[in-house]
């Protein structure tokens, strides 16, 4: 009896398999015990891709504010008596510049070159991207001269895939990637079902993080995180990223205390000229110098790249690291973003919060991008990101038949170095699709000289590119004027404003 039960369990999981596509789990059936006992959780098989990433740990000579600026201020951090503290070299005080111990991905198991990441990465390890259904595989060395470990939030693995260790039970043996020691390897598999990817209020895609985890206080403060980012089956694009996203960033805050990493030592000694028997410990000032108010281990403005276009789909991912300082209330200006269906300007974070914030910016310009815990802020724990306008959704001004968008894009970026190519779109507002049949005419102009303009111009496909080449750096506007559409008069104009760079 009980056997029948068992195959007809089985196809009912191997039905349920084929419908849906999920994995196929084991089951094994053990008779001396009255019921079935699931000796492992794991799948068999997923039905997705393995993707296989090339991770080390190197030791990095880390420069906490590359640019010598408080960015924010654009004063230099030497100028100010509380940015010099944080910042500059001087008695017992390290300066900006650490060793520390970080993720780096490369591009094959030669560990020879380093795979190109974003900029705003900063000290965060390669971001990890994965859609349900996926195997993540991380062909992983250590570099540091400390023993390391890859731990992963919210994918799913064993004990050997785990990297922690404690006593739970199972020989050393079974538990590989739990102390990589220096200059050895591990390959760790963390596999994506369901249970990984985006919940049911979730957006199409959500953040865990990883770290070391051999001694998870001291290797987190080495400077040992990274990002992983799980798709929602089915909404991911080859490369793992949500398809209906523009543009991703990934913001860890914490405050790095180095005088909790494995290389404070050194790092006095290197950078300070002290030794550890010279350290007053009883200074409050010592202790506050080593603590680095970062995101994404930049302070006072350093992180570059927070660079997007208005009116896209912009996604944060927002995450917290530390101590019990580390509470941190991150605070875009400018903008506004929705967070589990609820609009808001800020998140609340704790030590390893993992949050998803989806952007619409509309707001061109410059903004601030910093915790507002006030500590914090005379920390340094400041950014700054851009939006830059968007023409191609820009609205005509003024819209005086109401149913014409002149939009109008611009490749590459406005240089002087190359021709642009002005490309206009004139688009139905209502049915958001291109307008056939326009009457139009173009002008630039420099100032109050016009540089460049057209006659009136038919298109029966109601988009157009012109080419242009900008001789000098400065703000033009391009103004489109449309004075017929489907041979019918009308008068609507755009006029759209561009910084051209030099080359
Ligand atoms: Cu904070």
């Amino acid at each position: 009896m009980a056997s029948k039960i068992y195959i007809l369990f089985g196809i009912i999981i191997a039905l349920a398999s084929a419908l849906t596509g999920i994995a196929v789990y084991t089951f094994t059936e053990n008779l001396q015990q009255p019921t079935t006992t699931i000796q492992t959780a794991i799948p068999t098989q997923f039905q997705g891709v393995t993707r296989t990433y090339y991770i080390a740990a190197d030791e990095v000579k880390w420069n906490y504010a590359p640019t010598g600026m408080n960015v924010i201020t654009g004063k230099p951090l030497a100028d100010d008596p509380i940015t010099a503290f944080y910042t500059q070299t001087s008695g017992d005080q390290i300066g900006s510049i650490y060793l520390k111990c970080v993720y780096q991905g490369y591009t094959d198991g030669t560990f020879t070159a380093l795979e190109p990441k974003p900029k705003w990465l900063g000290i965060l390890g390669p971001v990890i991207h994965a859609e349900v259904g996926d195997t993540i595989k991380i062909i992983f060395k250590n570099n540091c001269r400390i023993p390391v470990s890859m731990h992963p939030h919210g994918v799913l693995y064993d004990k050997a895939s785990e990297g922690a260790p404690y006593d739970d039970g199972v020989p050393d043996s079974e538990k590989g990637g739990e102390e990589v020691q220096p200059g050895g390897n591990f390959t760790y598999v963390w596999h994506v079902p369901e249970r990984a990817g985006p919940g049911p209020d979730d957006p199409s895609s959500i953040l865990w993080m990883y770290h070391s985890h051999v001694n998870e206080v001291t290797d987190t403060s080495a400077g040992l995180v990274g990002p992983i980012i799980i798709t929602r089956h089915g909404e991911a694009n080859p490369d793992g990223t949500p398809k209906d996203v523009d543009k991703e960033f990934v913001a860890l805050y914490t405050i790095f205390n180095e005088t909790r990493s494995p290389y404070f030592e050194y790092n006095l000694n290197t950078f300070a000229g002290e030794n550890m028997s010279q350290v007053n410990w009883s200074d409050p000032n010592f202790w506050e110098s080593n603590l680095k108010y970062s995101i994404n281990g930049y302070i006072f403005g350093n992180l570059p790249g927070l660079d997007m276009k208005q009116n896209t789909h912009v996604r944060w991912y927002i995450a917290g690291m530390g101590g019990e300082s580390d509470l941190h209330v991150p605070h875009w200006h400018g903008n506004t973003l929705l967070m589990n269906g609820a609009r808001t300007d800020m998140v609340e974070l704790l030590p390893m919060s993992m949050k998803t914030l989806d952007m619409y910016p509309d707001n061109v310009g410059t903004w601030l991008f910093h915790c507002h815990v006030n500590d914090h802020i005379i920390g340094g724990m400041l950014a700054l990101y851009t939006v830059e306008p968007n023409n191609g959704t820009q609205g005509s001004d003024p819209p005086s038949t109401g149913n014409l968008k002149i939009g109008l894009s611009t490749s590459p970026n406005p240089n002087t170095g190359q021709p642009t190519q002005l490309k206009i779109d004139f688009l139905d507002s209502q049915a958001n699709s291109l307008q056939e049949h326009i009457d139009y005419k173009v002008t630039i102009m420099k100032g109050t000289t016009q540089v460049f303009d057209t006659s009136f111009l038919h298109t029966s496909a109601g988009s157009v590119t012109i080419p242009y080449q900008f001789q000098d750096p400065g703000t033009y506007h391009v103004i489109v004027e449309v004075d017929g559409v489907w041979f019918m008069p009308t008068s609507q104009t755009a006029d759209f404003t561009i910084n051209v760079g030099s080359s």
